[in-house]
């Protein structure tokens, strides 16, 4: 497949990717900042693999969306379908430490076994009131609206706890109409006001002082650090991509403020 990105603004152009809905709808929800592409090589912008069988390759293909605001450092999406099933959403959108701003982190992710959704603000100084306290407003009760309508995704690492809010929505479904239906009738609406709540929250945002801006800067680099260090796909990156393409992608794009 030819590779038609040049900057990370380009369109993402993966025929059957199940999550395009929810970039669409981050890239509309963007439209209201001036926004300029994100610096990524071309290397990461695309990426097309086979695994599996000589008899019967199976493709993957990455693609990487990514862009830049004046209040926001960095909002990128990893993009990969491999095979009819796999399809993987990972979208981080990260502040600039000078604004009392959560991250917006979305994990969609659809493997054989079924659907995992993960979606949150997430804390930068997460036992700081005044950095936390979008949650108590608000997020709460939209998130006690939506969870209250899926399954309970189960237990996460204790070690990640620290780095979700108590808004974090989290469930895992079943592949096929049962999941569909929950994926459009409570996981798009959710995504939306989730969205639409952090894209409030960054309109918002003034500026902090210096003081308090290095403090923010220190609790975003340990939670960037730990999400290179223990991201959850580095075994599927690693085997798709290999070794090395893999470790500078986790650690020089998706997470590289550490
Ligand atoms: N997760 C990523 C990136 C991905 C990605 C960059 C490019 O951070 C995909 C892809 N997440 C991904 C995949 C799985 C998960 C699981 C493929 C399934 C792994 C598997 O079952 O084989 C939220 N993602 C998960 C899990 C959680 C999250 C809780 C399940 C537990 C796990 O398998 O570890 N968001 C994710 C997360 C943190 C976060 C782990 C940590 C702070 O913020």
């Amino acid at each position: 497949m030819q590779n038609n990105r040049n900057n990370s603004l380009d369109p993402i152009s993966i025929r059957n990717w199940r999550w395009n809905y929810f970039l669409d709808k981050t890239i509309k929800g963007f439209s209201i900042f001036q926004s300029s592409p994100y610096p990524i090589e071309n290397d990461f912008l695309f990426r097309e693999s086979f695994w599996g069988s000589n008899s019967n390759p199976k493709k993957v293909i990455l693609e990487t969306w990514g862009l830049k605001t004046e209040k926001i450092r960095q909002a990128r999406c990893a993009c990969l379908q491999a095979g009819e099933i796999t399809s993987v959403m990972n979208l981080v959108i990260s502040p600039f430490n000078n604004y009392d701003v959560p991250f917006f982190g979305a994990d969609f992710v659809t493997l054989p076994s079924g659907h995992l959704i993960a979606l949150d603000l997430q804390p930068a100084l997460k036992d700081d009131l005044i950095h936390t306290k979008y949650v108590l407003g608000k997020l709460k009760s939209i998130h006690a609206n939506w969870q209250s309508k899926l399954p309970s995704g189960g237990d996460i690492p204790s070690e990640a706890k620290k780095y979700f809010s108590p808004g974090f929505l989290w469930t895992r479904i079943p592949l096929g109409e049962d999941g569909d239906k929950l994926i459009n009738q409570v996981i798009k609406p959710a995504f939306d006001e989730y969205l639409n709540f952090f894209l409030d929250l960054v309109t918002n945002a003034k500026r902090v002082s210096p003081e308090r801006a290095s403090i923010l800067l220190n609790g975003q680099k340990k939670y960037m650090r730990y999400r290179a260090e223990k991201d959850p796909a580095r075994g599927m990156l690693r085997g798709f991509f290999g070794d090395i393409w893999a470790e500078n992608y986790i650690n020089n794009i998706l997470f590289d403020l550490q």
